[in-house]
């Protein structure tokens, strides 16, 4: 979209997007997961907490069991806590097809052969409640991921259930291709076969016996929908916060599905914009038009808004140079942290890892003893940015509102403010290259004139500056960062 045309097509979408909403049936309230950060994990690449479990490890293999486990996991939790998240997301740990498949192990987790067991390379099932427990006892909420479309291909279920999958001829008879074909040659569970509904529904009960708090759904797109909204309706009832992903999913994606009973989709859309205008360097009207869109969503509070995932090319991956990659990342946390929804943070993103596509963008997790004084840099900015998340209840759970910066600005600036209460505060991203000062009315921005003098931003480390005069908004701001500050 042109930046010209946007300040009239936004205010146009606000208009349209509250008519949506009057129309729109709010949904049964589910369990709010608003205010947590949440840290996803791929425990085989994480932390071996036991060499004892690890057959064919091949740690120079990317494509091979690494030997991390949950009991390394749980041996981490200190610095996951470290860090400032409070839930964590596990990729799936059930027992896998011992087979490889394209010459890649299972230990990714994504090709179930026993839904409701542990594979022996991360563990067992008392591993798993050992986990549980001391994830909660440190006041921490676990998120499992939870496969509902398919077994693995080497999986005995595959030939003992034959009526269970979908094959060939459903594959041309349909007219749905994306849920009634197979997923990457994957054997394609038939949902509305009672014995698979009832191994999918009992997954969740079984689980939830485990103690998990909230349900990561891989792969939805291709999930028949009468019964996905069956296991919705289940998990709602249950309290059990539900966590959809949709490959590539925009606003009216998650907005239709949290309509239908998810309290949660993860925003693939903004994901592109931050790449492409955070980490890219293109313009920041890339993230505004997403943003702009939050007046569709039902639960906008609810949304998981990530930079990267086991799934895409590593975020810091997106600069040739590491200390290019490393200073935008930073950039990157510190944004996603003043935004309205979930964070979920990768792990090693904390650091900037770097990694290509599936498999490179699974590296080994390294630690505090492996990493160079600028990966400590990057991380210290994240811990503190979630910090500074926690301690204020705007930018936690606060509304937020996109300002309409003047077209001349716009790509060089995106303005927002997040208010819970009496309290407000006032977010600036900086595209520019270099440190710049800007004033704009408040006026313009739909701000009153009641500001307050002086104040510096809210996040640590940082030389970035507001002040408030004569009806004017002053703003020094370093170039290619993220700032807050508080506004009264
Ligand atoms: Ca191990
Ligand atoms: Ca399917």
């Amino acid at each position: 979209m042109f930046p010209m045309c946007r300040l009239a097509l936004l205010g146009a979408l606000l208009a349209s997007a509250a008519g949506a909403q009057a129309s729109t049936p709010t949904p049964a309230a589910g369990p709010t997961w608003e205010g947590q950060v949440i840290y996803q994990v791929m425990p085989d690449r994480f932390f071996d907490g036991n060499t004892a479990n690890n057959v064919g490890v091949d740690r120079a293999n990317l494509r091979a069991w690494h030997g991390g486990d949950l009991p390394g996991l749980t041996s981490k939790l200190p610095y996951i806590q470290n860090l400032g998240a409070t839930a964590v997301w596990l990729t799936p740990v059930y027992r896998q097809q011992a087979a490889n498949s394209f010459d890649t192990a299972a230990y990714h987790g994504y090709w179930p052969a026993d839904f409701r067991d542990v594979d022996p390379h991360f563990g067992t099932l008392a591993d798993f409640g050992a986990f549980v427990k001391s994830a909660h006892g440190a006041g921490m909420r676990v998120v499992l991921d939870q496969v509902i479309n398919h077994f693995g291909y080497e999986a005995a279920a595959v030939k003992e259930h034959p009526t269970w999958f979908n094959g060939q001829k459903e594959c041309d008879a349909t007219t749905n291709k994306d849920v009634d074909c197979p997923l990457a040659g994957l054997p394609d569970l038939k949902q509305s076969n009672p014995e698979v509904r009832s191994l999918l529904l009992g997954n969740d009960d079984f689980w939830r016996g485990q103690g998990v708090d909230a349900l990561r759904y891989d792969a939805i797109k291709h999930v028949e929908r009468p019964f996905l909204r069956d296991l919705l309706a289940k998990d709602r009832a249950a309290g059990t916060w539900t966590l959809g992903e949709w490959f590539d999913a925009d606003t009216g994606t998650v907005a239709e599905w949290q309509r239908a009973g998810f309290d949660s989709l993860f925003l693939f859309s903004l994901q592109t914009a931050m790449r492409l205008s955070v980490m890219g360097g293109s313009s920041l009207t890339n993230v505004a038009n997403v943003l702009s869109r939050q007046g569709e969503l039902p639960r906008p509070g609810e949304v998981a808004l990530f930079l990267d995932n086991h799934d895409v090319p590593r975020f810091a991956q997106g600069s040739l140079f590491e200390d290019v990659g490393q200073a935008r990342t930073r950039y990157g946390l510190r944004a996603l942290m003043t935004l309205k929804g979930v964070p979920v943070i990768w792990q090693g993103t904390e650091i900037a890892m770097r990694g290509g596509a599936d498999p490179d963008n699974r590296r080994d997790m390294r630690f505090e003893n492996e990493w160079t004084p600028a990966e400590r840099q990057v991380f210290e900015t994240a811990r503190d940015a979630i910090a500074v998340r926690k301690a204020s209840q705007a930018l936690s759970v606060g509304d937020q509102k996109l300002l309409p910066v003047p077209a001349s600005l716009q790509d060089d600036l995106l303005l927002l403010t997040r208010q819970a209460g009496n309290e407000r505060v006032l977010v600036a991203w900086h595209y520019g290259k270099n440190r710049k000062t800007y004033s704009i009315r408040l006026s313009t921005l739909g701000l009153g004139p009641d500001g307050q003098g002086l104040t510096r931003s809210l996040f640590a480390g940082q030389d970035a500056k507001m002040s408030v005069s004569g009806g004017w908004l002053h703003l020094s701001l370093p170039g290619e960062d993220a700032a807050v500050f508080g506004l009264r």
